[in-house]
């Protein structure tokens, strides 16, 4: 399997309740890489931004106002496999859907208050790691 990049966030309804470790963790368990790590207050222009692809989707305003409403960490993650290996450890996005043992499963508080995000295709991770990363070098092993 090809290494891959992918991009993930600890969402603000995770910050606050102190789960920063707990999720770094479980994708760290699960052999992925830490390659990159900042915390950020993404401004409503800034989520507005990173969510563009749902803009016509119902829950776009509520969703763009809460990921500004706090600080969030984002991160990459590099491994083989590593966009689908990190949806597997987050689990489906409605946390009641969610396979057992996953972080929206223990973890998340709705559908929106989901915990994490992680990448949903290579394009989406090359656009949201240049978002959070832009500029940077991130570390090679
Ligand atoms: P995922 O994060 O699992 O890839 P997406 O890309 O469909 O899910 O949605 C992006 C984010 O929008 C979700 N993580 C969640 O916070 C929010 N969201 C998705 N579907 C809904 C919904 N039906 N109602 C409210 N918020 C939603």
């Amino acid at each position: 399997m090809a290494v891959e990049r992918t991009l993930s966030m600890v969402k603000p309804d995770g910050v606050e309740r102190n789960l920063i470790g707990e999720v770094l963790a479980r994708f760290e368990r699960a052999g992925l890489r830490i390659v990159a790590l900042r915390m950020a207050r993404l401004s409503l222009a800034d989520a507005q931004a990173f969510y563009g692809v749902h803009r016509e989707r119902p829950f776009f305003q509520s969703l763009c106002n809460y990921m500004s409403s706090g600080p969030i960490v984002a991160f990459v993650l590099e491994g083989d496999g590593a966009i689908a290996k990190a949806r597997e450890v987050m689990g489906a996005t409605d946390p009641a859907k969610a396979a057992t043992g996953t972080i929206r499963r223990d973890f998340a508080l709705s559908i929106e208050r989901n915990t994490v995000h992680g990448s949903d295709a290579r394009e989406t991770a090359a656009f949201e790691i240049g978002f959070h990363f832009s500029g940077l070098n991130l570390y090679a092993r």
